[in-house]
């Protein structure tokens, strides 16, 4: 079976109107909004394919489309927020697929013994409020929706989760995780260079790296930048320099199987003839492999302790994220290989170098992920690009591996 490609593809186009930046970028950061504007075209496109649906107390919205037989639903789905600058794909194609799928079963008159559920999570990017896949990792049962309801804006610690989805209207009632579900197909751009440098049409998505986000704030003191000779300085610019540059040459040492980021810095006071009094910066840790990144933390963690004792300064460190790596059960990659060969699409099995929310649901219900080409490996850029052929290869992937999964009943 397959879905409506020029249906689906003006859809991309319609959600990528909401936030749109530039030509093709679309930045519609977390509970913002232009998230809220999102939301509400979801939530009226599944209302009008006849689905039930249930907004959660944490803003996660779920679609069902009943089933025969009163069975956990088989579910799907993605995130509507992006980052900033960010693409039209990313998280957007796996939510508009879920609504593809279900548009060409209601047209088919096709029903399935297991009820679908179609699913928005909340707060996948973490580029506001951490932690990323929040909505997901709340959903799958792994953190308490009080802990995370007073999660504070990055930049404005007046806002909290809470209140943002207070003032967006998206503070359901229904408790998060009270859907069984069977099990969750995430379809996503790979967000990497892997399939288009290998011409290959479907990443069979055996597992996904894991995360560690850490904010540290070196503390200093302020003077002036003419009349301070260095022997006196508490110089927090100079010390972050150093520490920075460590994190990134623990990276590119030989054969080391963890990535470092430092992706956000910020100087206070900020101001050309002031020593920093102090520089806060975040590091985004990632691997395959849980010891190598358990490891890489405890290095960069000594390295940062060191430099501050030998300079007089002081750090703090927050604890963001620990997410482990994730790997799907064989039953499910195997059923995206088996329904790509169906559909005579060349695939590939593969980790997820991204997180992604079927890394969170994996903890509740069989997970795995659909990957399509991402055309440069560009993502989290407004250039993001996912040529249209891959997009519908990747959509009636995950319309039959569902159907396989729901069984298909007429
Ligand atoms: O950070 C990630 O990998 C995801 O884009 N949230
Ligand atoms: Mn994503
Ligand atoms: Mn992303």
């Amino acid at each position: 079976m397959n879905i409506n490609g020029q249906r689906l593809l003006s859809n991309v186009a319609r959600f990528a109107e909401i936030g749109k930046v530039g030509e093709i970028g679309v930045e519609r950061i977390a509970l913002s909004e232009e998230d809220k504007e999102a939301r509400d075209l979801l939530k009226t496109l599944m209302l009008d394919l006849g689905l039930e649906v249930h907004i959660d107390q944490l803003g996660n919205m779920i679609g069902i489309r009943k089933g025969r037989k009163d069975l956990p639903a088989v579910a799907f789905g993605s995130h509507l927020d992006t980052v900033y600058a960010g693409g039209r794909y990313d998280g957007a194609l796996g939510v508009i697929a879920g609504l593809e799928l279900i548009q060409t079963l209601n047209d088919q008159g096709v029903e399935t013994d297991h009820p679908l559920a179609i699913i928005n999570f909340t707060n996948e990017e973490g580029v506001r409020f951490a932690p990323d896949m929040m909505g997901s990792h709340v959903y799958s049962g792994q953190a308490k929706l009080d802990d995370i309801l007073v999660s504070k804006a990055y930049d404005n610690p007046n806002e909290t989760v809470g209140s943002q989805l207070k003032a967006i209207g998206y503070d359901g009632a229904l408790k998060p995780g009270s859907i069984a579900l069977e099990s969750f197909f995430e379809l996503h751009i790979e967000q990497g260079p892997v399939l288009e440098n290998e011409a290959i049409d479907i990443g069979v998505v055996e597992m996904v790296q894991g995360i560690h986000w850490t904010r540290y704030t070196i503390e200093g003191e302020a003077n002036h930048a003419g009349t301070t000779p260095n022997q006196y300085r508490k110089d927090t610019g100079y010390a972050s320099a150093e520490i920075i540059k460590f994190i990134g040459d623990y990276s590119r040492k030989e054969e080391n199987p963890v990535l470092t980021t430092v992706g956000s810095i910020r100087y206070e006071p900020n101001t050309i003839n002031i020593i920093p009094r102090e520089v806060s910066f975040t590091v985004d840790l990632r691997s395959t492999d849980k010891e190598a990144l358990n490891k890489g933390q405890i290095e960069i963690d000594t390295f940062i302790n060191k430099a501050v004792n030998e300079s007089d300064l002081a750090v703090k460190s927050e604890v963001m994220v620990r997410f482990e790596p994730v790997h799907f059960p064989k039953e499910m990659p195997d059923l995206v290989e088996n329904t790509a060969a169906g559909l005579e699409l060349r695939s590939k099995r593969m980790p997820s170098g991204a997180g992604h929310d079927a890394q969170m649901m994996n903890h509740c219900c069989p997970s795995t992920m659909i990957f399509v080409p991402s055309v440069n490996g560009i993502s989290h850029n407004v250039e993001e690009y996912s040529k249209d052929q891959d997009v519908i290869n990747g959509a009636n992937v995950l319309l039959n591996a569902v159907l396989n999964r729901a069984k298909q009943v007429s």
